[in-house]
């Protein structure tokens, strides 16, 4: 029953599935009963969105993508030591998490091992935040270089659930791709976080559990609103959040002005949110952000909800995470 508990409290899809299992029947005994009837009340009052009871907001901010250049805003981290002190800003500002790409010095998105080594010891270095790798990387990059920074073992990476149209382009994630992704992340022992841009990817990640190489519940984060994917509207959202098999915990990213929105929304609904430069360059319409001022203001948001950020310890817990482990 905590583990039912658990799961309602992260996923407000499930909860009502979760509390009308077996009914009330005179072989059980009147405490278990009880302590159903509590259970069921508390998960309907998680679907009602009492933000009070739900657990703090992660928070995972999206620093640097793949696609965006220097030409275009002057706040993009770009060498290890940028990453570095963005992620004290964002952590100072409530982000728990960082999701990273590299650049080369030029810029342009980088693969490279080491410029990766170098990034992940200048947050650990920085910040407690939880380091969490792509493993998307850039539109042309091939599923083996797209792998090779797993081998830093970092706590987290993402692993894309399917194919989708990328504007003109197309970011391939074929069933292949996906189990070669998988394979080397439990070489290294890093979980995976589920980035789900289309409806199709929840039943691929069903799909990739049904053949054994991924197992549920997971971390996953709906990106919503990639010129080719699933638009950002709060219907697609709960209709994903329904999609997702029982005890998984989510968050969203809304690409462009999507993002604050939907990190609203997600975070009245017991969600958890990401959001920074990948998705989102703008603080408001012509005004460009700085990573740290979009999550401090998401940070703001969720206290006006009554719903505080979680630390990187607290979100270590939420998530199911162990400590960090020293990079190779
Ligand atoms: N740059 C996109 C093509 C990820 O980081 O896992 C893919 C991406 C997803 O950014
Ligand atoms: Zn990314």
């Amino acid at each position: 029953m905590a583990a039912a508990i658990a799961a309602a409290s992260v996923n407000v899809g499930s909860a009502f599935e979760a509390f009308t299992g077996p009914p009330f029947g005179a072989r059980r005994g009147r405490d278990l009963a009880k302590q159903e009837a509590f259970a069921f009340r508390r998960a309907t009052v998680q679907q009602r969105g009492n933000t009070a009871r739900m657990e703090p907001l992660v928070i995972t901010v999206a620093a640097v993508g793949a696609e965006l250049m220097p030409e275009q805003t002057p706040h993009l981290p770009v060498t290890p030591a940028q990453l570095g002190e963005t992620a004290a800003l964002c952590r100072a500002a409530g982000a728990a998490m960082i999701h990273v790409h590299c650049r080369s010095d030029d810029g342009r998105n980088t693969s490279d091992v080491e410029r990766f080594r170098q990034a992940q010891a200048a947050i650990r270095e920085a910040s407690d935040l939880i380091v969490q790798f792509t493993t998307g990387g850039a539109i042309g990059m091939t599923a083996a270089e797209r792998a090779a920074p797993l081998q830093l073992r970092p706590e987290m990476a993402t692993l894309t659930c399917g194919t989708v149209n990328f504007g003109d382009d197309v970011f391939e994630n074929s069933f292949p791709i996906m189990r070669g992704i998988l394979a080397e992340m439990q070489r290294f022992g890093v979980r995976p976080e589920l980035e789900i841009f289309d409806a199709g990817h929840v039943s691929n990640a069903k799909r990739l559990a049904a053949e054994g190489v991924l197992t549920f519940p997971q971390h996953v984060d709906f990106v919503l609103g990639v010129p080719g994917g699933l638009d950002a509207a709060v219907r697609n959202l709960v209709y994903l959040v329904d999609s997702l098999p029982p005890g998984c915990t989510w968050s969203v990213a809304g690409i462009g002005r999507d993002q604050l929105p939907l990190a609203t929304v997600a975070a009245a609904m017991g969600g958890h949110v990401r959001v920074g430069l990948e998705d989102n360059i703008y603080y408001s319409k012509g005004r460009l952000a700085r990573n740290d001022e979009l999550v401090a203001r998401v940070a703001r948001i969720a206290a006006e909800l009554g719903r505080p950020v979680a630390t990187p310890a607290e979100a270590r817990r939420i998530l199911g995470l162990a400590a960090p482990v020293s990079a190779a």
